[in-house]
């Protein structure tokens, strides 16, 4: 069992759930792939780096990530930036041989992310986006009743993500209100993580017909730092920045294999929190699962007897995906942190059995490509075919 150096750039939300992951990921799962190392994390600057240090226990800090992706002790560099500069540290990350997982949305747009996507094809390192949702115990179920067959074939996906941090008008601009920050809005920053689902759940899509919507137009100015995700509000005095990007997506999707389905993501949506859900309806059955119910998994077979036919609830534990790992009795409860325990598990098990891992950056380029579709469909009104990354054909 190796140590693996970690190189962390970026202490904001995801720099916390990262570390909780490499501390934990032996915790859970023994013997471990490999022991992650906390051994750099850089931040915007000295002082926020040497806190993030000492708060997430990394050995070393810097203000400057290119001396993590330079650094020959580092084996892999972890972007948990902002999305603007996942495509410039990914690419150098790539040229220096390191070993990579980097947030979602893998990059801004689709042409970005195929410099990343290309970057990392022929560098011989094991490549990782970090779409954490699917690492949900009740949706690697899902996955697994579909796989055995046990709804059918699909005929159709209804999926949303709905939140209510911003939708106060004077909840700040974050850097997600950016279109040069983030890319785009809703659509990139959470309609990105039901498409993740739905790939892996239903399968690639064809093409898309959506609407963007932009609710609120400006919002007060926040400055810099982490995002305060909405739990600092400005008041009436602030100075007030303009929104460019979407708050709101709806768009209906044709798969690959025939089905059809609906995502609907916003962050105006008051009431609902972290609100991912999915219905899934098949020849044989349907699956439904609720992320803010994460414990459990709502399933109906046809199969049932007329008299017991219905939907019954599944409470995720040992005997399900990534039981071994987790807690010994169904419905103790795992969390967003158990989610980002696993993905860390996977993505050092690839590194120390020489695999790839999924979702990768070819998994990160589709869903780009997918989020730029949606982006023309709405500017054209009208459906718009989706690429398909030569690897991930049919
Ligand atoms: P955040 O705003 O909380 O943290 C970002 C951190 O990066 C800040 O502390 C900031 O100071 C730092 N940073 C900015 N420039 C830097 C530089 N040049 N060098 C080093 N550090 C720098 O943002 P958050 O929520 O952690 O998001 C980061 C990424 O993670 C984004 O791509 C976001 O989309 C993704 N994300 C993914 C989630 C998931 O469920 N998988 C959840 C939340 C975010
Ligand atoms: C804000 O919408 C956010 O932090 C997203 O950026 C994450 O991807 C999501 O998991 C939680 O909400």
């Amino acid at each position: 069992m190796k140590n693996l150096n970690v190189g962390l750039i970026g202490g904001g939300f995801m720099g916390k759930a990262h570390s909780l992951a490499y501390s934990a990921m032996p915790m859970f799962f023994w013997p471990a792939p490999a022991i992650p190392v906390r051994h750099t994390i850089a931040e915007a600057n000295d002082q926020l780096a040497a806190e993030a240090a000492r708060r997430f226990g990394f050995e070393n800090s810097t203000s400057d990530w290119r001396r993590i992706v330079e650094d020959p002790r580092i084996d892999v560099v972890d972007i948990a930036t902002p999305n603007h500069l996942h495509a410039e540290i990914a690419i150098a990350a790539a040229q220096a041989g390191k070993h990579i997982i980097c947030e979602k949305p893998l990059a801004r747009t689709g042409e970005e992310s195929k410099a990343m996507y290309d970057a990392v094809k022929d560098a011989g390192i094991v490549h990782m986006v970090a779409f954490n949702y699917r690492r949900t115990p009740a949706i690697a179920l899902a996955k697994k009743y579909i796989e055995e067959g046990a709804i059918g074939r699909i005929l159709n996906f209804r999926g949303t993500y709905l939140q209510d941090w911003s939708a106060d008008p004077n909840s700040p601009l974050s850097w997600r209100f950016q279109k040069s920050i983030a890319g785009s809005g809703a659509l990139g920053d959470i309609a990105t993580h039901v498409i993740d689902i739905a790939r892996y759940l239903v399968g690639e899509f064809n093409s898309v017909n959506s609407i963007l919507s932009t609710w609120i137009p400006d919002r007060p100015i926040q400055s810099g730092g982490a995002d305060a995700l909405g739990n600092v509000r400005g008041g009436d005095d602030v100075p007030r920045g303009e929104v460019d990007v979407d708050d709101e997506v709806m768009t209906m999707v044709r798969f690959a294999n025939g089905a059809v389905g609906s995502i609907e993501a916003t962050r105006n949506g008051w009431g609902r929190n972290n609100f991912i859900t999915f219905e899934i309806h098949g020849t044989e059955g349907s699956i439904v699962f609720n992320y803010e119910r994460r414990d459990e998994l709502q399933v109906c077979f046809a199969g049932d007897a007329d008299d017991r036919r219905g939907f019954r609830t599944i409470y995720t534990g040992p005997a399900h995906p990534y039981g071994d790992g987790l807690w010994p009795i169904p419905a103790l409860g795992v969390g967003y942190g158990e989610t980002k325990i696993i993905e860390a598990h996977d993505f050092f098990q690839a590194i120390a059995e020489g695999t790839s891992v999924s979702p990768n950056f070819a998994d990160g380029y589709q869903t780009a490509l997918i989020d730029d579709a949606i982006v023309a469909s709405a500017e054209k009104d009208a459906w718009v075919d989706v690429p398909r990354v030569a690897e991930l054909a049919d």
